[in-house]
């Protein structure tokens, strides 16, 4: 059997990898893969031991070519949900990830493992992240977050009622094996949210701008030795630019700028007055004034590729190669201003990794 022979094949490169560097004796590298192998034959598949599920996250974080935060991987909390099976018993597990992880603003990054896919059975959750706003389609266009309208009507069919503001919460939606999905509102106070203020511009809070102060990733796998976690949460914290370039700037979200601009008195006759370069800038200073003063932890794009800097130093002291994409990894405001800048990158597919995976709805 092809898939068999390729899952063993993956699962024992993993195990001779990471015992490896686990400083393990390579005879017990050998006698896993037996034990791996006779589960195989027997059950058609095999699962990690908890030390092997840890190291596993942790190297995929460390292999995610597209993230500049990994100087962190070796840190990463790891929690073993494999045990969990209803729709319920996940939501819980998900509150607890939010309320360890927040840890009051001190940021810990984390990740909770739901059960393997296995013969056509999975856990999924629809959320892009456990904290996003919902979009709604109006008359006079989007209220809310555009890139929330497909899951926010799928919410709503479900069940779900909005408040109706541009910042309405989505609730937690779960889907065990394929079965209708089960959704759950999010305690509020497991929800951290910050409101924007600007250090010198009074005038900027009156534009009513607020983000959530984690970012936890709901959507993609882990993969593993040739296994699949399609439910496996994890969070870091923000890096300024994805609130204050992206999420509130980008005319395909929140599209803020040009209200930035005029809380400032820009004048936006012209693009070449450079309003949207000096608003991006402004917005994304009171993104960090904003966090910092609500005691949430984040990093900057300047001090967040100085430390991706250190992790390619130490990767390749410890005789690693980094997996890079330099699309990604420079920031998306002044990215010739960063080392990263001007440095190679080589994107190799590399296991372990976090995957995308096809949306199970919409
Ligand atoms: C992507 C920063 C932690 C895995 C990114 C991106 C940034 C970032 C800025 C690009 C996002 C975008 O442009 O949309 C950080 C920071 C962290 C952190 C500051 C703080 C600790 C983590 C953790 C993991 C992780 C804990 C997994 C264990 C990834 C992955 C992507 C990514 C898989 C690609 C996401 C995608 O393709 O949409 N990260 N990250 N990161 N990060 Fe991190
Ligand atoms: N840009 C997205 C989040 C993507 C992942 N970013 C992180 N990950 N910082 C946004 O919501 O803006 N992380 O695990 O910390």
């Amino acid at each position: 059997n092809h898939t068999a022979a390729a899952l063993l094949e993956n699962a024992a490169a993993f195990i001779r990898s990471s015992y490896s560097e686990l400083g393990k004796d390579p005879a017990e590298a050998e006698r896993r893969i037996n034990e791996i192998t006779s589960s195989l034959v027997k059950t058609g598949t095999y699962c990690h031991t908890a030390e092997e599920l840890a190291f596993g996250a942790k190297a995929a974080w460390r292999n995610s070519s597209r993230c500049i935060g990994r100087l962190f991987w070796d840190s990463l909390v790891v929690r073993d949900a494999r045990q969990l099976e209803t729709a319920s018993e996940v939501a819980e597990a998900i509150f607890e990830h939010m309320r360890t992880a927040t840890n009051g603003g001190k940021v810990k990054p984390t990740i909770t493992i739901f059960r393997q896919a296995m013969e056509g059975r999975e856990i999924r959750i629809w959320n892009h992240q456990f904290i996003r706003y919902a979009g709604y389609e109006t008359e006079d266009g989007v209220l809310g977050d555009p890139a929330s309208l497909e899951l926010t009507r799928e919410a709503l069919r479900l069940g779900w009622e909005g408040a109706g503001t541009p910042f309405d919460v989505l609730p937690l939606i779960i889907q065990i094996d394929g079965q209708e999905p089960e959704w759950f509102p999010l305690p509020e106070e497991l929800v951290l949210e910050v409101p924007l203020t600007h250090p010198d511009n009074p005038a900027f809070a009156g534009l009513g701008l607020r983000w959530y102060g984690v970012p936890f990733i709901a959507d993609m796998a882990l993969e593993i030795g040739g296994l699949r976690y399609t439910a496996a949460p994890f969070n870091g914290w923000y890096m300024e630019t994805e609130i204050g370039a992206r999420n509130l700037a980008d005319q395909s979200r929140y599209n803020k700028l040009p209200e930035v601009a005029d809380v400032f008195g820009l004048d936006r006759s012209s693009p070449a007055t450079l309003w949207k370069d000096r608003a991006l800038v402004e917005l994304n200073v009171a993104v960090l004034h904003s966090f910092k003063r609500h005691g949430v932890s984040i990093v900057d794009h300047h001090t967040a590729a100085q430390q991706f800097v250190r992790f390619e130093e130490r990767e390749a002291a410890e005789g690693r190669e980094v997996n890079g994409r330099w699309t990604w990894l420079i920031p998306p405001l002044s990215p010739a201003a960063t080392p990263i800048w001007d440095r190679p990158y080589q994107e190799r597919e590399v296991s372990p990794n976090y995957v995308y995976q096809d949306r199970p709805y919409g």
